[in-house]
């Protein structure tokens, strides 16, 4: 309930806002003038229409990727090449400041947290990068990227305050010099840089500090950074319009994954092209965070309920909407979501990070990821797109169809001053019924009437198409077409992939000077009509189904499809000269088949295509007959065949060697008892002493010692306090309510007694809860009170100034049943060894290092976390096996386990080779499936798997069922995984 009470929260906000500020802009509006980048470069520019990178023009078709979620520095380069042969040529990534400084002044950019690999992995695979610092990111990260010791310092963040000023001063000095040494400027991928984040909401009596911006801009400027800054507004309302390039934000589907096929009628927003105009009418419309999937919380639907909220039908209604407003920058936010590994998440989401995106968590790719490969193949092929104004925004309804339940938006080239882009829609977003049309539009040829040859055309609900009129293809002039496109020219032959849903009615019509090209069917069975109408133009008329192949002319192909085969067509380039070789989107080649296609090269007469295959494909090329007289696929060359129209094919069978996995339940486990904690013999000797009598939290501690752990420099992971009394004989029960955000629980022990828990649901952040003394101690005895919680990570910062991600993680209150008198004596807190001073450099400051492989477990006693336990506390299991998958194949691998039902009471958490993959929580969930990427998995030799239980009542924990999973098998071309390093247990100084 409270992850949907969030969700609508935060939307609520954004509408909020919006409608606040749109009240605000009438009266104070500021307009925009560009500031070409403030005369500190001209690698990248824009005008009204797009940016420009080397003065070329070109849309931006962006996905938002983030390194700290993706710990294996060589798979970047995977996620990269598969963004690039979707037809994208951007990512987006935040920085999360919180990692690399988690001790105040001491930065650290080592290891999984160096940004240089990921940076360098981009350029090799072509792509530019839109680089985000924050400091503050949001992000569904803990404290929304600011690091823990913002809780406990003073000053009001988001804010000019100096001590906030201060506070970030080094990090984006270190982070910017980093990004400065990057740009495209310096032959590096970066293009631009975002300062701050949704900058949109404010807690009174604070507003929009303009001083705030400005010092930011400064620092950022200070650092180095010379290519345009940008910043995103939660939605089109006009703050922090002082940055170069100014935009917003955009969910419109929102977040409740769990009804995921619920649009609401009005969710597809128009209205951003007249805000857009409003307030930047000179600089591009750049949405730098359109919806690309959807976060889920605890106790959520799952990711692949996400996955279908945002799926195909979203892609084509949602993104094609944006292309209607002329957006020539428009990042997808996620393209690839990673992991909440270690302590990575705040209260909303869990361990996956999935997001529903178009490459899935363990790096498959979903089907949104071919639909998006059309609209980004369509939009790289259309130069005229890119200097586009829509003619009809907010008047769409009814508009050229005279259909009233369709909406359709006139977008025309304002430079060219020939191509007209018509973007069909469901008036009504919820709808599913089938809507037939006509589209009456001005053509060269004058006024038409498609379909002109009898029949109408169709829109299935949630879909959208565009048509396409007076429209290049290379040198053949489109008239009309109603099927969508890709389009390339080789060989001096354009090739025009035509495609539409299967049993489709669709027109195309092709302009010629004098004579009526020759249509020759050359391959399919696909009946097409023609008519040549007046003013010469040879209108063709079919069904999309299956593929048929038409020769029109010399010089045009045409491939007629439906949308299943339109979805194995590849456009690759192969690569260009200079620093930015893999940037190059000149000489392309079209490849139909296989499951991805990452690369081709030239080299003399051989074509060598590299890629990954999950089943056996036929494969069609169209290259230059010159340069591909052999071609090979992953190094072997193919057995090719020639068609005759001048193409040709081949299949290919992939090798897919089987693989055994460990089964974990045969494998010893060895096993000890996590809470020596309680034991009478403990002693606390190295803890932290809590007796902080005052604090800089806005939350004004009620306790006699302040017992927020923060202020103790722990932020994350399970957190244990330990409270000293000496008894008045007098004492029933002992209240205390704790804090650790959505989805936490707590359990509490008198001495070695347990006296019981907050087993915690997705509701609440903070719960008071009174146990009971199995009998009044004796008077004047000495007792412990032992609490052990977990922390689910700090709240964001959405609205500045608010300081809600210093609410503490702790013990709020206090007291004691029948002796409100008892005094705590002392009271000690312990958290991840060292807090601060986090002791695992490797694995960095959010991932409790404890649980490492090289510890030597021979005198632990031998059971199973299957086994588990009968009895509240904390149990620790740790096995080992080897690993031995092939170099060739991407077989990514999950930690699975089932529900347990018997004693559901529990949280468990999973350590591969100390990397904190997965937590579980039996009673909340939602998640089972914990993907584990290669690289923290090492495939080919031993690995260490450690897994916590922690049951929170006397029906004990045991995991119902464990087992490893290969997700998918495909062979692949990917680059090499370099394992991350996993340093084995040594004894460490202070650890206890
Ligand atoms: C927007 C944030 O900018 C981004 O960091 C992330 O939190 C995203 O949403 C949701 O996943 S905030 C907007 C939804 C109000």
């Amino acid at each position: 309930m409270r992850y949907l009470l969030v969700k609508l929260l935060a939307l609520l906000c954004t509408i909020l806002v919006t409608a606040k500020r749109q009240g605000i802009a009438q009266s104070a509006r500021r307009s925009l003038i560009p500031r070409q980048t403030d005369n500190l470069q001209s690698n990248v520019t824009w005008d009204q229409y797009s940016f420009k990178i080397n003065g070329k023009r070109l849309a931006i078709f962006s996905g938002e990727v983030h390194p700290y979620r993706m710990p294996v520095q060589s798979l970047h380069l995977d996620v990269f090449q598969k963004v690039k042969a979707m037809g994208f040529n951007a990512v987006s990534f935040y920085v999360f400041w919180g990692i690399h400084e988690p001790k105040r002044g001491e930065l650290s950019f080592e290891g999984f947290r160096d940004l240089q690999p990921f940076i360098d992995a981009a350029k090799k695979a072509g792509i530019y990068l839109i680089a985000r610092p924050g400091p503050y990111i949001n992000a569904e990260t803990t404290a929304g990227g600011f690091p823990g010791w913002g809780t406990y310092t003073p000053g009001i963040w988001r804010t000019s305050n100096a001590t906030y000023l201060e506070a970030y001063a080094d990090y984006i000095q270190a982070v910017g010099s980093t990004i400065a040494a990057n740009e495209i400027t310096k032959g590096g991928p970066i293009i631009l840089v975002q300062s701050e984040n949704e900058y949109s909401g404010f807690q009174a009596p604070y507003t929009e500090d303009f001083v705030y911006e400005s010092k930011l801009i400064q620092s950022l400027r200070a650092a180095g950074i010379t290519v345009p800054l940008t910043t995103n507004d939660a939605s089109p309302g006009g703050h922090y319009t002082s940055v170069n390039v100014w935009g917003y934000d955009s969910y419109p589907d929102g977040f409740d994954c769990s009804h995921p096929y619920t649009w609401s009628p009005n969710a597809v927003p128009e209205s951003y092209w007249n805000a857009h105009l409003k307030y930047t009418p000179n600089i591009p419309n750049a949405v730098y965070e359109f919806q690309g999937g959807a976060f889920d919380g605890w106790g959520g639907s799952g990711y692949s309920t996400c996955a279908t909220l945002t799926g195909p039908e979203f892609e084509r209604v949602f993104y094609k909407n944006e292309f209607a407003m002329s957006t020539t920058m428009l990042n997808l936010y996620m393209i690839f979501g990673g992991t909440n590994w270690g302590g990575i998440a705040h209260p909303g989401v869990y361990t996956s990070y999935d997001y529903g995106s178009a490459i899935s968590e363990d790096r498959t790719l979903r089907e949104k990821f071919y639909e998006l490969k059309l609209q980004a193949n369509f939009l790289a092929a259309s130069p005229a797109y890119i200097t586009t104004r829509p003619q009809n925004a907010g008047k769409s309804q009814g508009a050229f169809t005279g259909n009233q339940a369709l909406k359709t938006t006139q977008v025309l080239d304002k430079v060219g001053n020939k191509t007209g882009f018509y973007v069909v829609r469901q008036s009504d977003a919820s709808s599913n019924a089938v809507q037939q049309y006509n589209l009456t539009v001005p053509t060269s040829i004058g006024s038409l009437t498609i379909p002109t040859m009898g029949g109408t055309l169709s829109l299935t609900g949630k879909d959208s198409k565009i048509h396409i009129v007076d429209y290049s293809a290379g040198s053949t002039t489109l008239t009309y077409s109603t099927a969508e496109l890709m389009t390339a020219t080789i060989d001096g032959r354009d090739i025009i992939v035509l495609y539409g849903n299967s049993g489709e009615l669709h027109e195309t019509a092709i302009k010629f000077a004098t004579e009526a090209p020759t249509v020759k069917v050359v391959s399919g069975n696909t009946a097409i009509k023609q008519k040549q109408l007046p003013g010469g133009s040879l209108a063709l008329q079919f069904i999309t189904s299956g593929q048929t192949v038409v020769q029109v002319g010399d010089n045009t192909l045409l491939y007629i499809v439906d949308r299943t085969n339109a979805y194995q067509f590849w456009v690759l380039h192969p690569p260009g000269e200079g620093p930015l070789a893999s940037f190059n989107t000149e000489n392309p080649i079209i490849v139909k088949g296989g499951y991805l296609l990452r690369s081709v090269t030239l080299n003399g007469s051989t074509l060598a295509l590299t890629g990954d295959l999950n089943n056996t494909s036929s494969f069609e090329v169209v290259a230059p007959k010159a340069q591909s007289k052999t071609i090979t696929f992953n190094g072997s060359p193919l057995t090719l065949t020639s068609t005759s129209y001048g193409t040709v094919t081949a299949s290919i069978a992939p090798s897919l060697p089987a693989v055994s996995l460990p089964n974990l339940s045969s494998l010893t486990w060895k096993t000890a008892n996590s809470l020596p904690e309680i034991s009478a013999t403990y002693s606390d000797a190295a803890w932290t002493i809590a007796n902080h009598t005052n604090t800089t939290n806005p939350r004004r501690s009620t306790t006699p010692v302040v017992l927020y752990a923060g202020d103790y420099g722990y932020h994350t992971g399970n957190i244990l306090w330990r409270a000293q009394f000496s008894s008045t004989g007098a004492e029933t029960a002992f209240t205390v309510r704790v804090s650790g955000g959505s989805a936490f629980g707590y359990s509490v022990w008198l001495d070695s007694t347990f006296i019981g828990s907050w087993t915690g649901d997705a509701v609440h952040g903070d719960y008071e809860g009174t146990f009971k003394f199995p009998k009044s101690p004796t008077k004047g005895s000495n007792h412990v009170i032992t609490i052990l919680q977990d922390h689910m990570g700090y709240e964001e910062d959405w609205t500045a100034a608010s300081e809600s991600f210093k609410a503490p993680r702790g013990i709020l209150s206090y007291s004691f049943v029948g002796s409100p008198s008892t005094n705590v004596t002392l009271w000690k807190v312990a958290g991840n060894l060292g807090g601060e001073n986090y002791a695992d450099r490797t694995r960095g400051p959010l991932n409790e290092g404890w649980h490492l492989p090289g510890f030597n477990d021979a005198s632990w006693a031998t059971s199973s976390p299957t086994t588990g336990i009968s009895a509240p506390g904390v149990q620790f299991y740790r096995t080992t096996f080897n690993l031995n998958v092939p170099s060739g194949v991407d077989y990514p691998i999950s930690i699975v386990t089932t529900n347990s039902t018997a004693s559901p009471h529990f949280r468990s958490q999973f350590y591969v080779n100390g990397y904190q993959f997965g937590k579980y929580i039996n009673h909340i969930g939602p998640q089972k499936v914990f993907p584990v990427p290669q690289g923290i998995f090492n495939y080919q030799g031993q690995n260490t798997l450690a897994v916590s239980l922690w049951a929170a009542d006397s029906t004990g924990a045991k995991l119902d069922s464990l087992a490893l999973q290969i997700n998918a098998k495909v062979e692949t071309s990917m680059p090499a995984v370099v394992n991350q390093p996993a340093p084995a247990w040594t004894q460490r100084p202070g650890a206890f």
